[in-house]
């Protein structure tokens, strides 16, 4: 009994070790969106990375899903306290969609998305499989309400930088905030630094 009960403590807290402050895990996964959810056909859906002086190189779908997939298992955490562990997606890293530029990156990257949303991410924070762009949640087409066609995905910051419906990666020189940011949301995000509010 002693060794069952001190493995069940010991899982409990390995698990409150892998939860931010001010958060609490849950099994669901709630939808939030600021705007509707967009319909978005795969044969006229675009990603077009755009460089700091205007330089563009568009993807389409079928380039898209031509580039190195891999799986994630990866917690992730909602500036409005919910965290959900173990997420299991699969997508391109952002180290794999660098390799393919014809021109080098800069240090910030704005995500632009179908219906307007944006959001504001250092390249630091996307590279070395930091960021993703995932396209498959739980083995299945990421669904339209999550962002599906594609998604961001940076899992070590809050959930609102990982831009749903991602339609346009714009470098940037300097930083600048997105559409949450601009509103008092933190420029960076960290859910370990509980960066929530500016
Ligand atoms: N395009 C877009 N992306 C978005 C958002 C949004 O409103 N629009 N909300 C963000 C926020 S605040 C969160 S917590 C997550 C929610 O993702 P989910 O709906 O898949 O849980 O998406 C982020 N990405
Ligand atoms: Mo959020």
């Amino acid at each position: 009994m002693a060794i069952v009960n001190r493995g069940f403590v010991g899982r409990r807290d390995r698990m409150a070790d892998r939860l931010p402050p001010g958060q609490y895990s849950t099994l669901d996964f709630p939808v939030l969106s600021a705007e509707p959810t967009p319909v978005l056909p795969l044969d006229s859906w675009r990603l077009t990375i755009q460089s700091s002086d205007h330089r563009a190189h568009s993807l389409r779908w079928r380039d898209f899903l031509a580039l190195p997939h891999r799986d994630i298992t990866t917690d992730i955490h909602c500036v409005t306290r919910w965290s959900k562990f173990d997420t299991r997606w699969r997508g391109v890293a952002f180290d794999d969609l660098l390799a393919v530029l014809p021109w080098p990156p800069d240090a910030y990257v704005m995500a632009h998305c179908y219906g307007g949303y944006t959001t504001n991410v250092p390249l630091t924070d996307l590279t070395d499989g930091r960021g993703w762009l995932a396209d498959t949640f739980d083995g299945e087409p990421l669904a339209p309400e999550h962002g599906g066609p594609v998604r961001l995905l940076v899992p070590h910051l809050y959930f609102w930088k990982s831009a749903k419906w991602v339609r346009r990666l714009r470098f940037m020189p300097h930083d600048a905030p997105g559409f949450w940011e601009e509103r008092g949301y933190h420029i960076y995000g960290d859910p370990w630094r509980e960066q929530r509010y500016s």
